[in-house]
């Protein structure tokens, strides 16, 4: 599983004074921690500072960043002046987080999407709003990956997200996530899924209980990538125990490495 670390992320308590301070301090331990946990890419959200500081804050984190690990940003903004200018200092093939298929916010991130041959969360949702169903999810995704293979984006570029809200508010909400990454990889079995666990738990107490379950069962349903915590051990434990049970890992390669690293915990 991919993983798209998630904690510079100027919505959380403690991060949002260090981005608008320009800590750089802040920002390089997090980096730092979060690779060394497993990140594969640096989701950096800046969107607290305001749109008009954004898009400066924004390349500040993304140098700051990729100053002091080699690893690429997912760009999490729907500002496309933002991700305009963070893309032309990011190093690498960034992933842009994220694209939906609103028709002003798909015109103005597409073509940044095509022509920096980006990753791209693609988020299930159209100018009617959130949908709610499995089956509303899938008829808004397969229109959102039609019209960007059009555009000339590569299925493998493409990052669905099935978009995951809490189960404290609905008891089918995880079922909507499960069945519509199921559909999704049957459909598009190129597109990558990725998902944001964490709003799976909002409004319940020992939330990275259920953070855990689900990870295991968007696994098991198809998810490729997450956007998690990566400094969660115990989570990222059960991916690698997931992955090894649905076949993922080759002789159990990368699971028999992770317990001889000291990584996982239980
Ligand atoms: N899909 C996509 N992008 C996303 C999301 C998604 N980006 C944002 C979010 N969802 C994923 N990232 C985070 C980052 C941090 C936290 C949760 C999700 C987090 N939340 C604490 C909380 O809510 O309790 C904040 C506590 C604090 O203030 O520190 O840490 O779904 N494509």
């Amino acid at each position: 599983m991919l993983v798209v670390a998630e904690r510079l992320n100027s919505t959380r308590k403690s991060v949002a004074p260090a981005i608008k301070e320009r800590n750089t301090e802040f920002v390089i331990k997090e980096a730092n921690d979060q690779v060394a946990a497993g990140g594969d890419y640096l989701d950096c959200n800046a969107a607290t500072v305001g749109p008009e500081a954004e898009p400066d804050t924004l390349c500040w984190m993304v140098e700051t960043v990729q100053g002091a690990v080699d690893k690429p940003c997912a760009l999490d903004s729907p500002n496309a002046a933002a991700i305009e200018k963070a893309l032309a200092v990011h190093k690498g093939t960034a992933m842009l987080n994220s694209i939906t298929a609103e028709k002003a916010k798909y015109d103005a991130l597409m073509p940044l999407a095509r022509d920096h041959q980006t990753k791209l969360i693609a988020l299930a949702m159209d100018d009617s709003g959130m949908p709610k169903t499995a089956g509303e999810r899938i008829i808004v995704a397969r229109k959102l990956i039609d019209a960007l293979v059009g555009d000339g984006i590569e299925l493998r570029n493409i990052f669905l997200d099935p978009l995951v809200f809490p189960v404290s508010t609905d008891p089918q909400n995880g079922h909507h996530v499960l069945n519509t990454l199921r559909a999704i990889k049957e459909a598009y079995p190129q597109v990558n899924t990725i998902g944001g666990l964490s709003n799976v738990s909002y409004g319940l107490p020992e939330r990275f209980i259920v953070n855990r379950a689900f990870a295991v069962l968007c696994l098991g349903a198809g998810l490729d990538a997450a956007i998690i915590d990566p400094l969660d051990k115990k989570l990222r434990s059960l991916v690698y125990a997931a992955e090894a049970i649905l076949g993922k890992d080759d002789y159990c390669m990368n699971y028999v490495t992770a317990a001889r690293e000291g990584k996982l915990e239980r």
